[in-house]
C-alpha cells in the first residue's frame, strides 16, 4: 500500500550519545509492521501524545514517544548502525526519508496533498470521501467568512467546532479497520473468513488448534478496508506453539477495533466465551454452524449475529452488523471532516480571518 509516511533524523551527523529520528506515521505503522517490542503491555495505538515508552528494535534498546496523533519519535543509540537498521527497516515498510529537519519542517507545513491522499487510500469509496471533503471545505471556509463578516463569530465558530469534532472520525476512515476473529478452537474462525473472503485463505482442519499463527488477510466491506485477523482457538493450550499462538492472540485483540467471539452452536464452549466477552465488553457474539442438526437451543450468552459459515446464512448480516460497529455514526454528506493535523491547524486558521 502506499503511505505517506516519512522518517528524518533530527540529531547531526556524526556520532552522539543518542540519535532522535522522526517519523511522521500513525502508530499503526509500528504495530502492523512488528517493528518494535515494547516492553510495557500498554496499548501503542492508544499511547497517549507525551507517553515515552522503553522497548526494542531487534537488538537495539530504545525509546518511544508519541509526538502527536500523526508524529512519533524514536530515540536511540546514537552510532549510525542503529539508526541505519532502523531506517532500512522503516524503509521497507514505504516509509520515505526526508534530508533532516530542514525537509522535515517544510513537509510539516504543507502536510499531505489532496492527490498524496488520495493515492493512499485503498477503496474507491475512501477516495470518493477525500474528495468530498476538499469540496466540503471550500463550501465551510466561505460560510465561515460570511458568517465573521457579517458579526456572527460565535456561529462560525461552532462550525468550526462541529468540524473538529469529526477529526478522529476522518482519520478512522483512512485507515484499514482490524477485525480480530477469536473463540476456541475449531468453532470455525478460519471458515468464516474463508466466507467473508469468499476464497480460501485460511487453513481449515476437523482438528482442533489448526490456526497456531495469526494470518490477516484484507477484505473492502460497504466500502471500507478492513483486515480481519484469523487466530489460534483460545483455551488452556497444551503445548508450546499453539501457547506462543494463544498469547499473540490476546496481543492482537487489545488493538482491534472491532472483535467477533465465535461460538460453535453444535458444540458451544460458554465458559470460554463468556470469559472472552467479559474482557472484551464491546466485542460481537457469532453462533456458528446454525446448518448443523445438533444445534443448541440452550444460548447461555446474548447472541448476536447467527451464521454458517458452511452454507453462507448469516454472512450479509454479519457483514452489516460489523461495519456498523466499526462506523456507528456518520457524519452529514456536507459535512467538512478534516483529515490531518495540518488540515486541523488550517481549520482553526478560519476563524482568524
Ligand atoms: N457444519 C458446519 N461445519 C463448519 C462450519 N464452519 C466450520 N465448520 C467445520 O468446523 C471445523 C473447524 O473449522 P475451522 O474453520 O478450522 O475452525 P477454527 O476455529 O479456525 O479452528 P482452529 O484454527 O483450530 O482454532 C471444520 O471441520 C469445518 O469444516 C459451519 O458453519 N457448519
Ligand atoms: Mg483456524
Amino acid at each position: 500500500m502506499t503511505t505517506l509516511a516519512t522518517i528524518s533524523v533530527l540529531t547531526p551527523p556524526g556520532t552522539g550519545g543518542v540519535a532522535t529520528l522522526r517519523v511522521c506515521a500513525p502508530m499503526s505503522l509500528l504495530v502492523d509492521a512488528e517493528l518494535f517490542q515494547s516492553r510495557t503491555e500498554l496499548n501503542l495505538l492508544t499511547l497517549e501524545v507525551g507517553r515515552i515508552i522503553y522497548g526494542r528494535w531487534g537488538q537495539e534498546d530504545i525509546v518511544l514517544c508519541r509526538v502527536d496523533e500523526a508524529h512519533f519519535e524514536l530515540h536511540c543509540h546514537g552510532g549510525p548502525a542503529p539508526q541505519k537498521r532502523i531506517i532500512d527497516d522503516l524503509k521497507a515498510h514505504g516509509v520515505s526519508q526526508t534530508s533532516g529537519w530542514d525537509a522535515y519542517a517544510t513537509n510539516q507545513e504543507a502536510g499531505p496533498s489532496w492527490e498524496q491522499l488520495l493515492a493512499a487510500v485503498s477503496t474507491e469509496s475512501q477516495a470518493i470521501f477525500v474528495l468530498q471533503q476538499r469540496d466540503n471545505r471550500t463550501q465551510l471556509e466561505t460560510t465561515v467568512k460570511n458568517l465573521l463578516a457579517s458579526g456572527h463569530h460565535d456561529d462560525a465558530k461552532a462550525l468550526v467546532e462541529e468540524s473538529l469534532s469529526w477529526f478522529d472520525y476522518g482519520q478512522r476512515r483512512l485507515r484499514q479497520q482490524r477485525v480480530v476473529l477469536a473463540g476456541p478452537p475449531n468453532v470455525g474462525k478460519s471458515s468464516l473468513i474463508n466466507g467473508l473472503l469468499g476464497f480460501e485463505r485460511a487453513v481449515v482442519h476437523e482438528q482442533a488448534g489448526t490456526t497456531r499463527d495469526i494470518v490477516t488477510s484484507t477484505v473492502s466491506m460497504n466500502g471500507y478496508p478492513i483486515e480481519l485477523s484469523d487466530t489460534a482457538g483460545i483455551r488452556v493450550a497444551d503445548d508450546e506453539i499453539e501457547a506462543e499462538g494463544v498469547s499473540r492472540t490476546r496481543q492482537r485483540l487489545t488493538q482491534a477495533d472491532a472483535i467477533l467471539i465465535v461460538i460453535d452452536a453444535a458444540n458451544p464452549d460458554w465458559e470460554t466465551s463468556r470469559q472472552i466477552k467479559t474482557q472484551y465488553p464491546q466485542a460481537i457474539i457469532i453462533l456458528n454452524k446454525i446448518d448443523d442438526a445438533h444445534s443448541t437451543t440452550d444460548l447461555q450468552l446474548p447472541i448476536d449475529v447467527r451464521v454458517s459459515a458452511k452454507t453462507g446464512t448469516g454472512l450479509a448480516e454479519l457483514q452489516s452488523r460489523l461495519t456498523e460497529t466499526l462506523f456507528p455514526v456518520h457524519p452529514d454528506i456536507t459535512q467538512y471532516i478534516p483529515l490531518t493535523p495540518t488540515h486541523v491547524s488550517q481549520l482553526k486558521s478560519f476563524l482568524q480571518h
